[in-house]
C-alpha cells in the first residue's frame, strides 16, 4: 500500500519537475527518481501479473485437458479472478497516462500502452461474468460434439478428431461425405448460434469501453499499421490469380472422380469433397497428385510402418529446432504435456501450446495422430513453445509475438523445411527420391493444397466476422453471408442448401471459441519471408542459380539462420513487427506476397498450361442457390 501512496504522490508533483527549465542537475535528478518509479512499478505489474497468471493458465489446462462441470467452474471462477487483478493493475498504470510520455523511454512506453489496453476484461464484473460464460458454453459444445456413423447409425460416439477428420481425409464416397459434412454443423454450429447472438454485443461492449469502434477494430489494432486490412486486401489480390489455377485444376480432377453430376464444369466445388471439414487446406493429394506414377510426399505410410508414435513426431521436432541452436524442450515439457487423447474423458482436442507464464512450465495438448498432417501441427505447436521459451526473459507486456501472425508462423516455417523431399529422405521417411520436375510439381501441388488453397479460407472467416462486429451483417443473414464470402472468396458451396436456421460459421473451432483468424492469414504469408530469409543466412537459396530454388532449401542444422531467428524471436512484442521482421530480413519490415509467389512459381506456370491444355474454365459462376435468406425460425 505504502508503495502505491509514496508513487501516487510522485505521479501528482511530476509534471510540474518536468516543466521547470533549465534542465538544473536538481531536475535531472527528479527525472531518475521518477524514471526509476516507473520502472519499479512496471517490474512489479509485470511480476504480479505473471503469478496470477500461472494460476489461471493451470486451471484452463486442467479445464481443456479434462472437461468436467467442476472444471469448467473452476476455471471460470480463476479466470474472474485474473480480470480483477488486470483490472487492478490497469488503474494503477492508468495512473501514468500523462506522465509516462515525458520519460522519453520507448521501452517503459510501450510496456505501458501494452497494459494499457484491458480488452474484454474491461467489462463490467457481471457483464464480464456473462461474457466468459458464453464463450465456454459454445467453446464446450464443439469440443464435445457428437456425430452417429454413416455406416451403423447406432454407433454415435463420432468425434472430430478421432473420426470425423480421418473419414473426410480417406472417403471418397460423396454420400458419406455428405453426411459427415452435415451432422457435424447439425450437432456443432447449429447448437452455438442462439449463443453467438449473446456474445456479438458483449464483446462490441468491451471493445467500445477500449476505445474501439466494435470487437474486429479491437482485434485489428494487435498489428499496429494504419490500413491493415487494405494490406490484406491487397496481398490477397496478389494471390487470386494463382489460387484460381488451382482451384480450376482441383475442380477438374475432382470432376473426374466424383462426375459432372456432382461437380459442375464452371461451378464452385462443393465443400465436402476437399479433405478437411471446412475445405481450409484440401487433403485431396490422392485425387489431384500431378504425377501419380512418382513419389508420393505424403509420408504417413512409412510413419506408420516405422513405427511412428505422437512422442516421437515431437522429439523429431525438438531435433529441428536444437539442430539451428534453438532451445529444446524442457524435462517438464516432456513430462506434463498431452501428446495424444488420453482415451479416458473428454478434452479439447483443438491442438494448442500453453506458456504458464512462470518461465518454466510450458506444454501442449494436441490429440496427435500418426500422420504427416499431424507431423507439420506438432512443428506448428513447437514453433509456439520456442517462442514462449524465447522471450521468457520479458516483461508480461512483451511476451507476445512480433505480431499474432508472428506466432502463428514460426512453426510452420520451419515446417517448409521439414516438409521438402530433401529432408524427409535426411530423416528416413523417404527412400532414394530422384528430383525432377515432376517430382518438384508434385511437392509444389501438395505444398499448395495447405498453403494457397488456406489464404481464402482465412480471409472469409474474418471478413464475416468482422461483417457482424460491425452490423454490416445483421442476424437475418449471419448464416448465408457466410456462404456468400466462401463463394465469393474460396469459390466453394455447400453440399445441400443452407438456411438461416444453419449456422456453418460455428462449426469451426476459433469461431466457436472467439479467436481471431487473420493472424493465420498474415502467417500464411510471412512464413514463406521467414523462410527465404533464413535459406539466405544457410547459403541454402540463392535466386540467381537455378539449382537452388526457395522451395527445395532445408536450413536444417543452420546454426546461422537459427541464431538470426532467435534474434527475432528474443524480442517479442517489445518492438513494432516490421522492426522485428528487419532484424531477421535485413530489409523494411512488410508483408510481402511476391516472396510466396516466387516460391510456388514453377507451379503456377505449371498449372496455367495445364488448365489451358484441358480447356478448363478458370473461375466459377453460380449454379445454383446455396441458402435461403430468411430470419432463422427461432429468432426473437
Ligand atoms: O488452429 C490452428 C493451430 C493452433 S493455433 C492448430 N491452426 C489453424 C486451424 O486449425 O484452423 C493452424 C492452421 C490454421
Ligand atoms: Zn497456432
Amino acid at each position: 500500500m505504502a508503495v502505491i501512496a509514496i508513487l501516487a504522490l510522485t505521479v501528482v508533483c511530476i509534471p510540474g519537475i518536468l516543466a521547470q527549465t533549465p534542465d538544473t542537475s536538481h531536475v535531472q535528478v527528479e527525472r531518475q527518481l521518477i524514471h526509476n518509479a516507473a520502472a519499479r512499478l512496471l517490474r512489479e505489474e509485470s511480476s504480479l501479473l505473471s503469478k496470477e497468471c500461472t494460476k489461471v493458465v493451470h486451471l484452463l489446462w486442467e479445464y481443456n485437458t479434462n472437461i468436467t462441470a467442476y472444471n469448467k467452474e473452476e476455471m471460470l471462477k480463476a479466470q474472474l479472478n485474473y480480470a480483477a487483478v488486470q483490472k487492478e493493475s490497469w488503474r494503477r498504470v492508468q495512473k501514468w497516462t500523462k506522465v509516462r510520455i515525458l520519460l522519453k523511454d520507448q521501452y517503459l512506453e510501450r510496456q505501458f500502452r501494452e497494459l494499457a489496453v484491458l480488452g474484454s476484461t474491461a467489462l463490467p464484473e457481471e457483464e464480464l461474468r456473462d461474457y466468459t460464460r458464453v464463450i465456454t458454453e459454445m467453446s464446450t459444445i464443439y469440443n464435445t460434439a457428437k456425430v452417429c456413423s454413416y455406416h451403423d447409425p447406432s454407433k454415435c460416439d463420432l468425434t472430430l478428431s478421432k473420426d470425423l477428420s480421418e473419414i473426410l481425409k480417406t472417403s471418397r464416397d460423396n454420400e458419406e461425405l455428405k453426411y459427415i459434412w452435415k451432422t457435424w454443423r447439425d450437432n456443432s454450429g447449429k447448437l452455438i448460434r442462439q449463443h453467438y447472438r449473446d456474445f456479438i454485443p458483449m464483446a462490441n461492449k468491451a471493445a467500445k469501453i477500449n476505445g474501439f469502434a466494435n470487437q474486429g477494430d479491437m482485434d485489428i489494432s494487435a498489428y499496429e499499421t494504419e490500413g491493415f486490412r487494405q494490406e490484406i486486401a491487397a496481398v490477397w489480390e496478389q494471390l487470386k490469380p494463382f489460387y484460381e489455377q488451382l482451384h480450376a485444376y482441383v475442380r477438374r480432377k475432382l470432376r473426374e472422380v466424383y462426375g459432372e453430376d456432382v461437380i459442375s464444369e464452371r461451378g464452385p466445388i462443393p465443400a465436402h469433397l476437399l479433405g478437411n471439414m471446412w475445405a481450409q487446406q484440401w487433403l485431396v493429394y490422392d485425387i489431384a497428385s500431378p504425377y501419380p506414377n512418382k513419389v508420393s510426399l505424403d509420408v504417413t505410410p512409412q510413419m506408420i510402418e516405422q513405427g511412428y508414435t505422437p512422442k516421437k513426431m515431437f522429439e523429431l521436432s525438438d531435433d529441428f529446432f536444437a539442430s539451428l541452436n534453438l532451445t529444446r524442450m524442457p524435462d517438464s515439457f516432456w513430462k506434463h504435456s498431452l501428446l495424444e487423447h488420453p482415451g479416458d474423458r473428454e478434452v479439447n482436442c483443438h491442438a494448442s501450446a500453453f506458456d504458464f507464464c512462470n518461465g518454466e512450465d510450458f506444454r501442449i495438448k494436441q490429440c496427435t495422430k500418426v500422420n504427416m498432417v499431424d507431423l507439420i501441427t506438432a512443428h506448428h505447436e513447437m514453433g509456439h513453445i520456442q517462442y514462449y521459451l524465447q522471450y521468457k526473459h520479458l516483461p508480461y507486456a512483451f511476451r507476445n509475438g512480433g505480431n499474432p501472425g508472428f506466432h502463428e508462423a514460426l512453426g510452420d516455417t520451419l515446417a517448409l523445411s521439414v516438409s521438402t523431399p530433401k529432408h524427409l529422405e535426411k530423416i528416413g521417411l523417404l527412400k532414394e527420391v530422384q528430383e525432377d520436375y515432376e517430382v518438384d510439381i508434385n511437392f509444389l501441388l501438395q505444398m499448395a493444397l495447405s498453403k494457397i488453397a488456406f489464404l481464402p479460407f482465412a480471409y472469409a472467416m474474418d471478413s464475416w466476422r468482422w461483417g457482424l462486429f460491425d452490423g454490416s451483417i445483421p442476424e437475418k443473414d449471419w448464416n448465408c453471408a457466410w456462404w456468400d464470402l466462401r463463394y465469393e472468396f474460396q469459390g466453394i458451396k455447400p453440399p445441400l442448401l443452407r438456411t438461416e436456421d444453419d449456422f456453418d460459421p460455428g462449426a469451426k473451432y476459433h469461431v466457436a471459441s472467439n479467436r481471431a483468424y487473420i493472424g493465420y492469414f498474415v502467417s500464411f504469408i510471412i512464413q514463406f519471408q521467414f523462410h527465404k530469409a533464413l535459406c539466405l543466412k544457410a547459403g541454402q537459396y540463392d535466386s540467381e542459380d537455378p539449382s537452388k530454388p526457395l522451395h527445395k532449401c532445408d536450413i536444417y542444422e543452420s546454426v546461422e539462420a537459427g541464431n538470426a531467428l532467435g534474434d527475432m524471436l528474443q524480442l517479442g512484442s517489445s518492438k513494432h513487427w516490421k522492426e522485428a521482421m528487419s532484424v531477421l530480413t535485413g530489409e523494411e519490415g512488410k508483408m510481402d506476397a511476391s516472396v510466396i509467389r516466387e516460391y510456388f512459381k514453377p507451379l503456377e506456370d505449371w498449372l496455367r498450361e495445364d488448365n489451358l491444355k484441358h480447356g478448363e474454365f478458370v473461375g466459377w459462376r453460380p449454379d445454383g442457390q446455396y441458402c435461403v435468406y430468411k430470419a432463422p425460425s427461432n429468432s426473437q
